[in-house]
């Protein structure tokens, strides 16, 4: 498997045309440039997922404007990887029932957040998904980091070489609102230009409406983006009648949510699972049982009670769930600080537990200047059928620094997703401003309002890092963004024209009916 590949992958050498014919390829390695091709016979495999790996790892580190994506994964090979997936995702269902072979292990990855290098140091230590190594990726993929657009490439093709033992489950970045608001569509509309960014956003799109919400790992584990979700019946009558949890038969006839699941009506389930957040059992901001997630608009909060129902009813023994970094955490009273990506919310003796698991490293990548980095480790968990896929076992990683220079995609002002959904006062704002739109009609992808931004801080000497072009010096790690800082570097790969084609190319999944 790990050869054809190259036969399939176009090389181009700057020194080919002028050298000896006879010359071996491997003299010119340093001087080769990939551009990823489709295959010829349209099969990804792990090798075409790996030089796909390597290829954008080497763009990000190039020293090049943003816009050399483009060159070296053309849109046209990143909308094909994209409409293959869907294909893939469309045959899955809501929740995924997996029941892999005794001695395989499941790698249980949390959010990533276009944390491209991260990433592939997590797959590193890892190992490489392979028919004993499992991976379930739980959502948030993209915005905030750099590099989403890399990032879930990269995922999607590993996901199209192994569709039996890699799974992606929706995080809410998945979806429309978190996209235009926190980077990833403008990273696209700056990395391959509008138009074409426009047309990879709303593959992305279908692809995200098709991503199940979650994955039951044995009989014991449940994975899902952000925690528990309410079931259709109620305690009690009327305005009073109080939240009950949810059955996995009501997960699994579930809707996966559309475009962006507001948690109402036929998305009130995705909602729930991709917004919610655990409570402390006591104290300030403690929880009793299931109620609506005031913090975020959008979803539920639940306390241990609720948590240990949940188990009970649907014979759970672990719910491992991703979505809330040292960020959302820093004003949760209660709960763990999250300095280390992984946490044990609720722990109930003889029941079973609900645990955090957050991937990554020293995030956000881009905070406002003054503020102070949390500098988290990130971890990703292993399950294995020794121990009934019910025990993790947690490890954790630092961040790859120093990362490649760049710029946020979003103004890294506009406060975070834990603060709220789709329905709150941002997307409000948003939605009457139309203030995408009125930028894009200016002919500015840029992001103007940023003020200043601080990237990484702190070389991780731990992380010897094999390629060193573009990589910013220790003594440059600070990043001042100018006002009419464009991330691009030029204006030359903006369409000026309005973008009039803002729909998804084909409807993701309909709403039940
Ligand atoms: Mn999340």
């Amino acid at each position: 498997m790990a050869f054809p590949f190259l036969a399939r992958i176009l090389i181009k050498q700057k020194l080919a045309l002028s050298s000896p014919p006879d010359r071996p390829i491997a003299r010119y390695k340093q001087n080769m440039t990939t551009i990823m091709e489709w295959p010829s016979d349209g099969l990804i495999t792990p090798g075409w997922a790996k030089s796909l790996a390597q290829t954008l790892d080497a763009s990000s580190r190039s020293g090049e404007p943003p816009k050399h994506l483009s060159k070296v994964f053309p849109k046209q090979v990143h909308e094909r990887l994209m409409k293959h997936t869907l294909n893939l995702l469309e045959a899955e269902p809501t929740l995924l029932r997996l029941q892999p072979p005794p001695d395989t292990e499941v790698v249980v990855v949390g959010d990533t957040h276009g944390q491209l290098h991260d990433a592939l140091k997590l797959m590193q230590i890892a190992g490489e998904p392979s028919e004993t190594n499992w991976y379930v990726f739980n959502g948030d993929f993209v915005d905030r980091g750099a590099w989403g657009a890399e990032l879930f490439a990269v995922v999607l093709a590993w996901k199209a070489a192994c569709p039996e033992f890699v799974f992606l489950l929706r995080g809410n970045h998945e979806c429309e609102f978190c996209t235009e608001v926190y980077g990833y569509k403008r990273e696209l509309q700056v990395k391959y230009s509008k138009p074409s960014g426009n047309v990879l956003w709303r593959n992305f799109m279908n692809v995200g409406s098709e991503l199940p919400l979650a994955a039951m790992i044995g009989d014991k584990t449940l994975v899902l983006h952000g925690g528990l979700f309410r079931g259709k019946k109620r305690k009690g009558k009327g305005r009073n009648a109080k939240l009950t949890v949810g059955t996995l038969d009501e997960l699994a006839s579930a809707w996966k949510g559309g475009g962006d699941p507001d948690g109402e009506g036929d998305a009130t389930i995705a909602g729930d699972v991709l917004w919610s957040d655990p409570a402390p059992e006591s104290g300030e901001g403690s929880v009793v049982g299931l109620i609506p997630n005031e913090n975020r608009g959008i979803g539920t909060m639940f306390g241990p009670d609720a948590t240990s129902e949940f188990l009970k009813l649907n014979n759970l023994s672990l719910i491992l769930r991703s979505h809330e970094g040292p960020d959302a955490r820093e004003d949760r009273v209660g709960m763990d600080p999250m300095k280390n990506g992984f946490s044990i919310d609720h722990d109930i003796a003889g029941v079973g537990k609900l645990c955090t698991v957050f991937s990554a490293p020293d995030y956000p990548q881009f905070i406002e200047q003054g503020d102070i980095r949390h500098n988290n480790a990130a971890t990703f968990v292993r399950l294995s059928g020794k121990t009934d896929w019910c025990d993790p076992t947690p490890k954790s990683f630092t961040a790859c620094h120093p990362r490649p220079v760049s710029a946020p995609y979003y103004d890294i002002t506009v406060g975070g997703s834990d603060e709220e959904g789709p329905d709150g006062e941002l997307a409000r704002e948003t939605r009457a401003n139309g203030s995408e739109d009125a930028r894009e009609e200016e002919g500015d992808v840029g992001n103007g309002e940023v003020k200043g931004v601080t990237d990484d801080v702190e070389p991780d000497r731990s992380m010897s890092s094999p390629k060193n072009s573009g990589e910013v010096s220790e003594n440059d790690t600070t990043v001042e963004i100018d006002k009419n800082w464009n991330p691009d570097g030029s204006k030359d790969s903006i369409d000026p024209e309005k973008d009039t084609s803002n729909q998804p190319t084909q409807s993701p999944s309909q709403r039940p009916r």
